[in-house]
């Protein structure tokens, strides 16, 4: 991929089409100034993100299709002769704070027994000092400047649209920045920015820091992450009435970090367990390469054609990724022959290891709380999504000609998008009743096809819908879920909770200073 860099704008026109951001960047340049008596020197933002399709399946390292959206973090920023970094935020529920930083250039410590809003950044700058002691050679340790930090967020916390790697990449983004770095690949800040959220004790893929890194107006993006990380962006195509996409927020509150445990980390640890289950049954070895250095469902596809077939590692060609998938499905079927879970010792004997071994590789690494190990449903839903995203992708660039019913794009989008929420619910068991009950409201009022999005248990769902349709839809909703579910919500909650954007430009730094109103 070439190596793109993060831009650097002037003009907010640069940055938002949909909502004039003016006076948000004038509260900002304000709220600086209250805290701090200064302008601030630089503003990095990057954006949330919304997936259309290839959920859970990239620490498998298959590719996914999101897009960056218009809401962001913004971070201003000043550097400051103090060592330390004063963060604030312009949104009262986040208390300032302030990290001292060490002369001898030791990294910032996020400590994930009392986490704060303020971890995010911190992780955003170990991630980025590592890269400027990386990038310093033998002259390390660097000893980062300090800042001065206000932070501003349109993305719902906690909601699946990745607010989490939005502020991650532009704390890395500014931290570089302060310290001299002022030009970054696209691909530099969305590696450093993949691996930070462990620090927090998420073992999370590179959807979210690749979609809002890469994010480009207009556009989605398929991400791939094998052979290498590559970001494609394309078009919607021309559809009549105009393709759409409705976001929409079930309000229930999905912390990814504290539920880890049970869900987030446990389905990273699922998956990498039924790919070794899998690589044992048919005598492959597969890289350790997933997050909790083990091997993967990819891993394990590369190695079991690489035997069969002589094939070379998939190169991301459609009918031959479709075919590899659909008989990686029937080796899960196959193989996976107790259908309502493993117990541990039943996982480990189908791994040929002892008790003791199984625990140390795959329940040691992070903190996982279950009563089965659900490896079946995992393994199929990862590859049958795999393919999913595939069959996306081709109507995507290949729309059907025929409008007719029977096949028109939205049918054939929307099944897709229907097939992965049925698989997200029974398979993986990342849905919850307030986002079955979103998507089946949405499916009665318009909508295509409608999926959860994200991480899932809570947050958001996107909705397939003519534009013409549209409005329909979001008043159903309006009056059949969020008044129903939330008696005396006010309209301004529920015009938030239906998230309006269009897809966005990626990470960026804004040099324009304050802007006239
Ligand atoms: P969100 O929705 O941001 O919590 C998480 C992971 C993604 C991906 C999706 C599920 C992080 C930062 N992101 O997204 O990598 O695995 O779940 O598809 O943990």
């Amino acid at each position: 991929m070439a190596d793109e860099l993060v831009p650097e704008v002037s003009s907010l026109d640069d940055i938002y089409s949909s909502v004039d951001q003016r006076e948000r960047y004038a509260a900002i340049f304000d709220s600086f100034a209250s805290k701090y008596n200064a302008e601030p020197e630089f503003l990095s933002r990057s954006p949330g993100r919304v997936n259309l399709i290839g959920e859970h399946i990239d620490y498998c390292y298959f590719s996914v299709l999101p897009m960056a959206i218009e809401s962001d973090i913004v971070i201003a920023v000043r550097k400051n002769n103090d060592a330390c970094l004063r963060l604030a935020n312009t949104d009262a529920r986040f208390p300032p704070t302030t990290v001292p930083l060490s002369a001898s250039g030791a990294f910032v410590v996020v400590d994930k027994a009392d986490s704060s809003w303020a971890d995010y950044f911190k992780c955003g700058h170990l991630v980025a000092h590592e890269f400027l002691n990386s990038a310093a050679g033998p002259a390390a340790p660097v000893v980062p400047l300090g800042m001065d930090i206000v932070v501003d967020g349109t993305v719902p916390a906690a909601s699946g649209l990745s607010s989490s790697a939005a502020f991650i990449c532009a704390a890395a983004l500014a931290t570089l920045r302060v310290n001299g770095v002022t030009s970054v690949s696209k691909q530099e800040l969305t590696a450093m920015a993949i691996v930070s959220e462990r620090h927090l004790g998420v073992f999370s893929g590179g959807m979210d820091q690749s979609a809002s890194v890469y994010g480009k107006p207009d556009h989605a993006l398929y991400v791939q992450f094998k052979p290498e990380l590559r970001c494609t962006p394309f078009k919607f195509p021309a559809a009549q009435p105009p393709l759409s996409f409705v976001i929409a927020n079930s309000l229930v509150h999905a912390n990814k970090h504290d539920t880890a445990p049970t869900n987030y980390n446990l389905r990273v640890v699922e998956v990498s367990l039924a790919a070794e289950i899998l690589a044992h049954k048919y005598a492959v070895v597969i890289p350790q390469d997933s997050g909790i250095g083990t091997g993967t469902l990819r891993g394990f596809m590369e190695a079991y054609f690489a035997k069969k077939e002589g094939a070379l590692p998939w190169d991301g060609d459609v009918d031959e990724g479709s075919r590899r998938l659909t008989e990686m499905a029937e080796l899960v079927r196959q193989t996976f022959t107790i259908k309502d879970g493993y117990t541990k010792e039943q996982a480990a004997a189908a791994l040929g290891v002892s008790d003791a071994d199984l625990h140390q590789k795959f329940l040691a690494k992070t903190p996982v709380r279950f009563s089965k190990l659900q490896l079946y449903g995992r393994a199929l839903h990862v590859y049958e999504e795999a393919g999913r995203v595939l069959k996306y992708l081709t109507t995507m660039l290949h729309p059907p000609s025929s409008p007719s019913s029977s096949d028109s794009i939205f049918t054939s989008l929307g099944s897709l998008m229907d097939q992965s929420h049925a698989s997200l619910d029974t398979l993986f068991d990342s849905s919850c009743p307030e986002l079955n009950t979103l998507c089946s409201i949405a499916r009665a009022n318009g909508s295509a096809g409608s999926r959860v999005t994200g991480a899932g248990w809570g947050g958001c769902t996107v909705h397939l819908v003519p534009l013409d349709k549209a409005e329909k839809l979001n008043a159903a909703l309006r009056e059949q879920y969020y008044k129903v579910r939330f008696p005396g919500i006010s309209d301004e909650d529920i015009e938030q909770a239906l998230v309006v954007s269009k897809p966005g430009i990626g990470s960026l730094v804004y040099t324009g200073g304050r802007p006239q109103i």
